[in-house]
């Protein structure tokens, strides 16, 4: 007899599950089905999970294919089961492939195709509340969300597109997921979408989305103008639909607890916001040689300027920027300087000089210190004038920290609006707004220059 095992969270039970169930049944004479835990999911990252395990293993029998279900509980579980149960063939999904090669060594192991659509049909009768996604752009932010809205339950990226075709169908290939040669057959396949393309084209492919009747996930910067950030919300807003930026560390976990504690008074009242992000890129890359888009500011602006308008806000008497030029005129570095009624705060960011990227938040009674990769928030101290007075804060960041963003995303399309908090609309058109006086002030020094 011929033992197989398969393990899944089988949340929001759809057809993809359920051709997994029947295919690996195929494999054998006798199907094990591991259903994890939610406490199991938490620990490896796996959000939004809906369905109690009880409605999922329930799933999962209903299908007829297992003979036995068990429990998955803890990392290092499979190794045991296999042993355990004289596994033949161990066998998942081929979003896996590669990351269950270490069990060869007790038995088989077979990654069986994903299912690629999860088809609108299955959705409208038996599931509605899985979002099928599609993304737009195939650079390297595009690549990332790949794995991490695995991680998120009730989203399925459905395609991806890109103008040029051969891009999208190589990130097509690569992703095991659809391309499209028009934007109008890649709207119809999805009921969202994340945009990942260069910053320029951001505003055009959110306006298309959105007349679509798409949710939309923008990277940052979102806009690079605030009336453009206005209308794109007003158009939200008037259809109903989401409209997030994707400004990664205002999800996660870390940053929240950051900003609860500078908020709770820990540190008295708030006078200075100092925030840096560097990160030497090549000079060869898009981000230094773009000459309209690229440089520091346009690139790493966004983290920096979260903190100081979440905790100051976008009431600032006075901004101005200082920038350090390579040698075709981007800025490798820059300081952005804020000055309030009652406060101060820098932003520097950095792609050609490499700096201590801290994130320091002064107040009348301490400061909280939260060390580079502050932007990736797992770790922070509150600090008073006794060195010894020192509170220690940790909290998880798992993988490339796109996940919160998914799943909070997910959950204010489902209607809930427990994350709309975390970034809110007036901050992001507040970001769109300083990025214009940035563009502005480049504008005006370089007409300055060449008037000289
Ligand atoms: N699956 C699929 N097609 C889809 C979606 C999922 O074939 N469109 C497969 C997955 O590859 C997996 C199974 O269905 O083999 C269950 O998927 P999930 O519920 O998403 O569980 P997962 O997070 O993949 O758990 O220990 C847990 C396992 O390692 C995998």
């Amino acid at each position: 007899m011929v033992k197989v095992i398969t393990y899944g969270t089988f949340d929001l039970f759809h057809e993809g599950h359920y051709r997994l169930l029947q295919r690996a049944k195929q494999l054998g004479d006798y199907l094990i089905v591991g259903v994890t835990t939610e406490e199991y999911d938490q620990t490896r990252g796996k959000l939004n999970v809906i369905d109690s395990l009880v409605t999922r293993i329930e799933n999962v029998k209903k299908t007829g294919f297992a003979d036995e279900v068990i429990v998955e509980e803890a990392a290092g579980q499979k190794f045991q089961d296999i042993k355990k149960y004289h596994i033949d063939i161990f066998t998942v999904g081929s979003d896996w492939i590669g990351k269950f090669d270490y069990l060869k060594d007790y038995c088989k192991v077979v990654y069986l195709e994903r299912t690629k659509n999860i088809s609108s049909t299955m959705l409208r009768e038996r599931n509605k509340r899985i979002q099928r996604i599609g993304i737009i752009g195939t650079g390297r932010i595009a690549k990332r969300f790949m794995p991490e809205a695995a991680c998120v339950s009730g989203i399925s990226v459905q395609g991806v597109y890109n103008p040029h075709i051969g891009s999208a169908e190589s990130f097509a290939k690569n992703h095991d997921i659809d391309c499209y040669e028009t934007l109008d057959d890649f709207f119809s396949a999805v009921d969202a979408v994340y945009i990942a393309s260069p910053h320029q084209t951001h505003y055009e492919y959110a306006k298309a989305a959105l007349e679509h009747g798409k949710h939309v996930l923008c990277e940052k910067p979102m806009t690079l103008d605030r009336r453009h950030a206005e209308q794109l919300f007003n158009m939200a807003k008037e259809r109903n639909l989401i409209l997030f930026e994707g400004i990664k560390t205002a999800y996660c976990p870390g940053f929240i607890k950051l900003m609860g504690i500078a908020c709770s008074g820990a540190i008295g009242s708030i006078k200075s916001v100092e925030a840096c992000f560097t990160k030497l890129e090549d000079e060869d890359s898009r981000e230094l040689t773009d000459l309209k888009y690229g440089g520091s500011m346009l690139e790493l602006g966004s983290y920096c300027l979260l903190p100081i308008i979440k905790i100051l806000g976008a009431d600032y008497e006075r901004l101005s920027f200082d920038t350090v030029k390579g040698d075709n005129n981007l800025d490798i570095l820059t300081k952005a300087y804020f000055k309030y009624p009652n406060a101060v705060a820098t932003a520097t960011c950095g792609l050609g000089v490499k700096s201590e990227g801290q994130l320091i938040i002064s107040g009348t009674k301490g400061y909280i210190l939260a060390e580079a990769p502050w932007w990736k928030t797992n770790y922070f101290e509150v600090r008073h004038e006794n060195p010894d007075d020192v509170e220690k804060f940790s909290a998880r960041f798992l993988g490339d920290g796109l996940r919160y963003e998914i799943s909070d995303f997910l959950s204010m399309i489902n209607g809930s609006a427990k994350s709309e908090f975390k970034l809110t609309r007036s901050e992001s058109v507040a970001f769109a707004d300083i990025m214009g006086k940035f563009l502005e002030t480049e504008k005006r020094n370089l007409d300055e220059n060449l008037g000289a």
